[in-house]
């Protein structure tokens, strides 16, 4: 038996049948500092509310899956320090020997699965690092799209990646990358970028519908929307190019690796723009909470009349 417990809110939308949107708890303890991560956190599922679906935000408590979290964990996980980042290779060892962790984008796709949510909004997915080709760094975020049938609205991969490899990689592995109401990705900070997007979408309606006619083919995976921050929030790449060259460098000087990486270039981008990137990273994750949450009550409206 898996031992998950389901927030108050969660619980009562599971029993009414009302949509919910699966929220991740990596970009709160990994991603951005406190207290805006708590802060961010609490303003992206009252996000969710008020586009009338429920939010859940995922984590392993002290060995338990918690699906939704109540206001006064999700606050204290914001301010501890020593939290784990769970991915697939270990969500199960920390749920078995009664760990606490932080779930990333591909174990929140897990958790969510599990719970029957199949809509998930976050900031950036994972995805192959600068370098990959000889640090073998591209993260396990990019394979559980192609097995989990969750589909994740994020602005794109992060701009501190390799996006051409991601998506590269995400075109192997079959997984559909939707641009939202455009021709290009959104690379994350910035609204563009020069890549052609793979599958254009401009509604919720048809985005619910390619997944249900995912799952109806019996193909595994989920689909990765790509949403671009809005135009007001967005930070031009060429002015963040010398700031992510930067923290990149220093990265390799200090040794950085694994898991540390991604928190780490995050970190140092924020200080290095004055706080500047983590304004626009806000902006951009309460737009994809929005988009999941009329995804989310697309695709009930879909299932219901399929
Ligand atoms: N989106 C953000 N900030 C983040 C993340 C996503 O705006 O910090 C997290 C997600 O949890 C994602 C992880 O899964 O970064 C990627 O980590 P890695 O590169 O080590 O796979
Ligand atoms: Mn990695």
């Amino acid at each position: 038996m898996i031992p998950i417990a389901y927030s108050a809110e969660v619980a009562k939308a599971r029993a009414e049948g009302q949509p919910i949107v699966a929220l991740e708890s990596t970009i709160i303890t990994h991603g951005m500092p406190y207290p805006q991560n708590v802060e961010t956190a609490e303003l992206v599922e009252q996000d969710v509310r008020d586009h009338n679906a429920v939010p859940a935000t995922i984590a392993v408590m002290d060995g338990v899956l918690h699906i939704g979290l109540e206001p006064e964990t999700l606050r204290s996980l914001g301010q501890a320090s020593d939290v784990a980042k769970l991915s697939r290779a270990d969500m199960a060892a920390c749920i078995a020997s009664g760990g606490t962790g932080a779930t990333t984008v591909a174990a929140t796709m897990i958790g969510a699965h599990l719970a029957g949510i199949s809509v998930f909004a976050t900031g950036g997915i994972g995805g192959v690092h600068k370098g990959a080709e000889t640090t073998f760094d591209i993260s396990a975020d990019l394979h559980e799209l192609a097995q989990t049938p969750v589909t994740v609205v994020a602005a794109g991969a992060k701009a501190i990646l390799d996006l051409e490899k991601t998506f590269e990689v995400l075109e192997t592995l079959g997984v559909p990358v939707i641009a939202f109401g455009q021709d290009v990705l959104p690379a994350f900070w910035s609204a563009t970028s020069d890549l052609p997007a793979p599958l254009r979408m401009d509604t919720a309606d048809a985005i619910a519908k390619a997944q249900i006619m995912r799952g109806a083919m019996g193909l595994k995976g989920g689909q990765l929307v790509c949403n671009p921050i809005p135009a007001d929030a967005e930070i031009p790449a060429a002015e963040l190019a010398p700031v992510i060259t930067q923290a990149l460098q220093e990265a390799e000087e200090q040794g950085v690796a694994a898991k540390a990486v991604t928190p780490f270039l995050l970190g140092r981008i924020f200080e290095l723009t004055a706080g500047k990137s983590l304004t626009a990273n806000i902006a951009l994750v309460r737009n994809n909470a929005r988009l999941a949450a009329k995804i989310a009550n697309a695709m009930k409206v879909e299932a219901l009349s399929a």
